[in-house]
């Protein structure tokens, strides 16, 4: 007890428990660290965000940005060129390009069929592909028409094969495959153009399966165009994979868009090996083998920061 000055019977009414005093100490401490822990959060958060962003603005997919984000090491969020060339080493190792003479097939002929939506460029390419083999490789093509609607959509492929001056076939029914194969057992290639209506519509992609399967074996590609949407990529992949195997992809009209973030996207979300590019309308000249550094390029990193 303290003597009675009225300085002590201040200091007497104000007298906290020491085990009070500790606990406030502690719970200040708590509060303390609680903020600390918060500002902390949303420091990294933010820099997540910015690096997010960074893949956002180049035309990436908000989902896809972030698992971009997430293989990135800390150090190369620091700054734009690490985060650059990260970007482009990513790219590098997950687009799989694989040239048209690699895919090899027990049988001869070759048969390489292209499928893909309406208006895509599926006989333009196919006329393109022919002529490098037939013109400047002196190898033997025959062009095949698969007319699932009997529709007689063939001529834009019938005048092709007569400016070429390569056999041309429709193929009408699944029957008629065997014959039209034998009639030309001594091409080095078939190669075989598909024409369907709405590729939404999945019958039409069952009914296209019934007519490839007729073949002893066939590479199939699958035929997009670059400025097309990555959700309509994605589930054109989807639909005609579920019916039909399909072994590597071209890409058409590059020409036609500014962003190709979602065509590579798809590339590296499926792992789908790219056989071709094509740039243009042009027959024989605007398609070529693809390079994954002309890619990067067309994403046009260093133009984004
Ligand atoms: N800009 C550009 N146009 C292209 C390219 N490839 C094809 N085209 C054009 O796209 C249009 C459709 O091409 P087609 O080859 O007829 O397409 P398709 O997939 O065979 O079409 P369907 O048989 O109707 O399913 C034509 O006008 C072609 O000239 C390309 O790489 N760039
Ligand atoms: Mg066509």
């Amino acid at each position: 007890m303290l003597g009675e000055t009225p300085r002590n019977r201040m200091l007497e009414r104000e007298k906290i428990p020491v085990e009070d005093l500790l606990r406030e100490i502690k719970e200040n401490k708590e509060l303390m660290l609680k903020v600390l822990k918060t500002l902390s959060e949303s420091t990294q958060e933010k820099s997540e965000n910015s690096v997010e962003r960074f893949f956002m603005n180049l035309g990436f997919s908000r989902e896809f940005s972030l698992l971009i984000s997430e293989n990135m090491p800390l150090q190369a969020a620091e700054d734009e060129e690490a985060m650059k060339s990260f970007l482009k080493r990513y790219i590098k190792k997950h687009i799989h390009v694989k040239s048209f003479d690699k895919y090899r097939t027990e049988l001869l002929p070759r048969v390489v069929s292209l499928v893909g939506s309406t208006g895509i460029g599926k006989t333009t390419t196919i006329a393109k592909i022919a002529s490098i083999l037939h013109l400047y490789r002196r190898k033997n093509v025959a062009l095949f028409s698969i007319d699932t609607y009997r529709i007689g959509a063939i001529e834009q492929l019938e005048e092709y094969a007569k400016i070429l001056r390569v056999p041309f076939e429709v193929i009408r029914n699944p029957e008629e495959v065997a014959p039209a194969l034998s009639r030309h057992s001594s091409s080095d290639y078939i190669l075989v153009d598909t024409i369907g209506r709405s590729p939404k519509d999945s019958l039409e992609i069952v009914k296209l399966a019934s007519y490839l399967s007729a073949f002893p074996s066939t590479i199939v590609f699958l035929t997009l165009a670059a400025n097309m949407k990555l959700v309509d990529m994605l589930s054109a992949y989807e639909r005609f994979s579920s019916q039909i195997k399909i072994s590597g992809v071209i890409l058409t009209k590059l020409d036609e868009t500014d962003d190709i973030a979602p065509a590579l996207e798809f590339l590296m979300r499926t792992g789908i090996p790219l056989v071709y590019v094509t740039t243009g309308q042009n027959v024989p000249n605007d398609i070529m083998e693809p390079n994954v550094e002309y890619l990067i390029e067309r994403l046009n990193i260093n133009g984004s920061g």
